[in-house]
């Protein structure tokens, strides 16, 4: 476990012993603890070697023991003991948002032990009667359970991907499949997926279904029936089998492709022409007029091909019947990213593995943009630290030993009253400024919008980083007025980022078509905390695809020089 884990770890001690209550000064030093570890600068792994852990303030013989322990074996029996000893209830009410040790005891003390106790109590009213609650905690005691509930039914595209490709793989080599495809929202690069959808051309569903029905991660098969299986998987996510003649396939993918939205303007089309169109053909349509792909269908219904990216019925059908659909860009467009951390805040690579990962992912440049000094919970650096990375980077592109080129950037907090986190004369030694919010994000919209166009209007920000901050199934937007910020942005040359980390995703899609139609650039970036993590291009990429962007509406499109221009041009 690394420092921050750590970090974490020990406030969740400290929650659990207030839970107990146990004496205060025993909570008190865990979270001092805890704090410590955070704003610690130096070099951790020395710190933990040489055994001068109770150097940090708070940090006594027995904490030294439990943050050694999690630093070398990722685990510490006295928290398992700790958690196990805790009622689950208390355990669950702790984790919902908004809900601290004190509050959690204050509810146990009324009775109320569990989350399904919390939300009727919390819908009767009861909850905001109790003593340190009142209207608007109850409230987002509610909203924070209802988002709860909503996060579990869906999982990320990437975490779904990574479950579904090696289904895939094997429903590929099964004897006597003629095909196969991933369908539904995991193949329309949604941002989160409720379930996984197959479909499999075969003239013999049977050993098909059996092999799906008997795939070891199973948790329980939902249905089974001789062309359609469902079954739960390990982890909690549903994946749907369909097994069609192969002279079906072309319509089934394009059904079980979705959306639902899309599908029903496809089929008014087909009932407009005097046909029916249905998962496993177009009835009454003659016989010349046979699909045996998507692209034969759409053909035929008098569109051009549709990416399934776009199948969202925002507008991509009228384009495919004029052939005015985008030229989406593609991942092996990109050239570099932006916005990168390395081990000088709070990424977990060297500068040197950062740019070595992003040269085999065939880029030519690389720019990096760790945290600014208020972000201190992830080792945000201050001018000094900043100025010798500056230099460091510039030694290493004039030494060429990298075979890539760095820019040096910095992701500058835009701070609550929307003033940047350093002077515009520190600024002024970088390439270029990501300014993102970091802190204060339950700011109203009014006051969170001011915020941000204050940022974008000042001189020496180049892009706005994730706008709204949110977390994918784990962390509401902040409030924001995102057409405004969009129009601030373009009436100050300020281009925005597509921020392709699968957590994030931000700035959404749903908002790039229109945005970038009124003049907005994107950068799309994969907010790299290890050499690792360069693969997010690829969510970013699909999240770009969705917006309908293309190749010249992305900047990090452009070759080393054309960046080298663009970037200087937008210095003040
Ligand atoms: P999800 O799983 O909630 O992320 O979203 P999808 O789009 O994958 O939805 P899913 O798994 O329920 O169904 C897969 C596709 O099957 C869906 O995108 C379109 C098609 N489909 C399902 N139900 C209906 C329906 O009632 N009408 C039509 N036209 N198509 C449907
Ligand atoms: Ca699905
Ligand atoms: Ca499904
Ligand atoms: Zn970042």
């Amino acid at each position: 476990m690394d420092k921050k884990e750590i970090a974490k770890v020990l406030e969740e001690i400290a929650d659990l012993l207030e839970l107990k209550g146990e004496n205060p000064f025993k909570v008190r030093a865990y979270r001092t603890a805890s704090r410590s570890l955070l704003n610690f600068e130096g070099n951790f792994k020395k710190l933990v070697e040489e055994e001068k852990l109770d150097e940090l303030e708070g940090v006594g013989e027995h904490i030294a023991e439990k943050i050694t322990e999690l630093f070398e074996t990722g685990k510490l029996a006295y928290y398992e003991k700790l958690k196990k000893s805790t009622p689950p209830g208390m355990l669950q009410m702790i984790q919902v948002h908004g809900l601290g040790p004190k509050k959690v005891k204050a509810l146990h003390k009324k009775k109320i032990r569990s989350i399904e106790e919390l939300k009727t109590a919390a819908e009767k009213g009861k909850v905001a009667k109790i003593r340190g609650f009142g209207k608007k905690s109850a409230q987002n005691i509610l909203d924070s359970l209802a988002h709860r509930e909503a996060y579990q039914k869906r999982t990320l595209w990437w975490d779904a991907m990574t479950i579904a490709e090696p289904i895939l793989e094997g429903l590929k080599k099964l004897k006597g499949v003629q095909k196969a495809e991933i369908a539904g929202s995991l193949r329309r690069k949604l941002e989160t997926v409720g379930d996984l959808d197959f479909l499999v051309a075969a003239s013999n569903p049977k050993p098909i279904m059996k092999w799906f029905t008997s795939l070891p991660g199973i948790q329980r098969v939902l249905a089974s029936g001789e062309t359609k299986s469902s079954v739960k998987l390990e982890g909690g996510i549903q994946a749907d089998l369909r097994v069609v003649k192969e002279s079906e396939f072309g319509y089934a993918l394009c059904y079980f492709t979705g959306s639902k939205e899309h599908n029903i303007k496809l089929r008014d089309r087909a009932l407009s022409c005097g046909w029916s169109l249905s998962e496993y053909g177009l009835a009454g349509a003659r016989k010349t007029k046979k699909a045996a792909t998507e692209e034969d269908l759409y053909k035929i219904l008098g569109f051009s091909y549709i990416e399934p990216e776009l199948r969202e019925d925002r507008g991509e059908l009228q384009a495919a019947e004029k052939k005015k659909l985008p030229h989406l860009i593609e991942v092996k467009d990109i050239r570099g990213t932006l916005h990168n951390h390395t081990t000088s805040s709070d990424g977990k690579s060297t500068l040197r593995e950062m740019a070595a990962a992003a040269k085999k992912m065939g880029w030519e440049y690389l720019g990096i943009s760790d945290h600014s000094k208020s972000s201190f919970q992830a080792n945000g650096m201050d001018e000094k630290r900043l100025l010798a990375q500056v230099e460091e980077i510039r030694k290493l592109n004039a030494s060429k030993s990298l075979g890539i080129y760095l820019f040096s950037g910095l992701e500058c907090d835009i701070l609550a009253d929307g003033k940047l986190d350093f002077p515009k004369k520190i600024l002024d030694h970088l390439d270029y400024v990501i300014g993102s919010v970091h802190a204060s994000l339950t700011q109203n919209e009014k006051a969170m919008t001011r915020r941000i166009i204050k940022a974008v209007e000042n001189p020496s920000l180049t892009i706005l980083g994730h706008l709204t901050g949110r977390l994918l199934l784990r962390r509401e937007p902040s409030r924001v007025d995102a057409q405004k910020v969009i129009d601030a942005c373009i009436a100050n040359n300020k281009i925005i980022e597509l921020n392709g980390h699968p957590l994030r995703l931000d700035m959404d899609w749903r908002l790039w078509h229109k945005a970038s139609e009124k003049g907005l650039l994107c950068c799309i970036n994969t907010d790299a905390h290890h050499a690792d993590n360069h693969q997010f291009i690829l969510s970013g990429v699909n999240a770009a695809r969705k917006g309908w962007l293309e190749k010249s509406q992305v900047i990090n499109t452009v070759s080393l020089k054309e960046m080298q221009k663009l970037l200087k041009s937008r210095k003040n």
